[in-house]
């Protein structure tokens, strides 16, 4: 039996015993939220930016958690320490809670609070030096008339159809576009390209997540002097790119060199990208809240 420990509502318990009910509505309708937190050297990377998201989250949805924001940032911690954690993954899960077969929520007494602290690998290292191969992918992002993308939502159909159908390209990352054709952002990831010296990424009303990542990125580029011009981008601005880059919890920074089999720049990780990512590493090595 693993020796893991999962939170859930108020209990400890080992993996095989981590368990929640079958008429779960984040189960029965994807109806819920979620947050991937990193663990960096002993310590919760940006974990109250991630907390602040899942509150919002919450809210947009209509979803009461049912312990408070100090709470759960001990619950991460805890989380952590009893898996023995300094470099890890975290993932947050609060469900609508168990109900009935109907969907709507009335019935559904208690959300119920999930917390699993592991490890994580998107990518094999060599494609942290190599680069990645994306596609687009014909699924588009959601509009945000719809389930608005801003929403960390454990409805991931969306980002699913467009992660198989990169995968059935070949490639190791799907981009989406929005209904007007700009770029919006990939499966699990937000999107940066870099042109003539100058830092892009597609603004969040054009249907992304308001990464965290892509916040710290953007903090690390003014600290090189450079800004960031929050614009909508299309598929030819990609092609043309000279470097384009990928942030994200679970991918951290990782460089994309072939896009719809366009060569991007020379075909391997730009010279700014790199710097990007030294400087990102060096902040998840001094910053976070401790675990220890
Ligand atoms: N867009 C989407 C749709 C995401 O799911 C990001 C952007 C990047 O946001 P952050 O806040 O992480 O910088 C995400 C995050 C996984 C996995 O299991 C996915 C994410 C994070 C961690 C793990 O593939 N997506």
């Amino acid at each position: 039996m693993s020796t893991s420990k999962i939170y859930i509502d108020g209990k400890f318990y080992d993996q095989a015993d981590a368990k929640i009910s079958v008429f779960d509505h984040g189960l029965l309708y994807g109806d819920g939220i979620f947050e991937g937190i990193r663990a960096y050297n002993g310590r919760v990377f940006l974990l109250k930016e991630h907390l602040d998201r899942l509150y919002d989250s919450a809210k947009a949805i209509l979803l009461q958690i049912p312990i408070s924001y100090d709470e759960m940032q001990k619950i991460v911690l805890e989380s952590c320490k009893l898996n023995n954690i300094r470099d890890g993954y975290i993932r947050l899960v609060v469900t609508r809670g168990v109900g009935d077969l109907g969907m709507s929520p009335d019935k559904c007494s208690k959300p119920s609070v999930i917390c699993i602290a592991a490890t994580i690998q998107l990518y094999p290292e060599e494609f942290y030096v190599k680069g990645l191969k994306v596609v687009t992918t014909p699924t588009q992002r959601m509009g945000n008339a719809m389930l608005s993308p801003a929403i960390k939502s454990l409805n991931y159909l969306n980002n699913i159809m467009a992660k198989i159908e990169g995968n059935l390209a070949g490639a190791q990352e799907s981009i989406l576009l929005n209904a007007e054709g700009y770029v919006a952002e990939c499966s699990g990831d937000n999107i940066f390209i870099i042109k003539k010296g100058q830092i892009f990424t597609p603004p969040i009303y054009a249907g992304a997540l308001g990464g965290m990542t892509r916040k710290c990125t953007m903090d690390i580029i003014k600290t090189m002097g450079k800004q960031t011009v929050e614009t909508n981008l299309t598929r030819y601005d990609l092609f043309v790119a000279d470097e384009i880059f990928l942030t994200g919890s679970g991918a951290e920074i990782v460089p994309v060199v072939n896009v719809d089999g366009r060569i991007i720049g020379e075909g391997k990780p730009g010279a700014i990208t790199g710097d990007i990512m030294r400087r990102f590493k060096d902040l998840t090595r001094t910053t976070g809240v401790p675990i220890y």
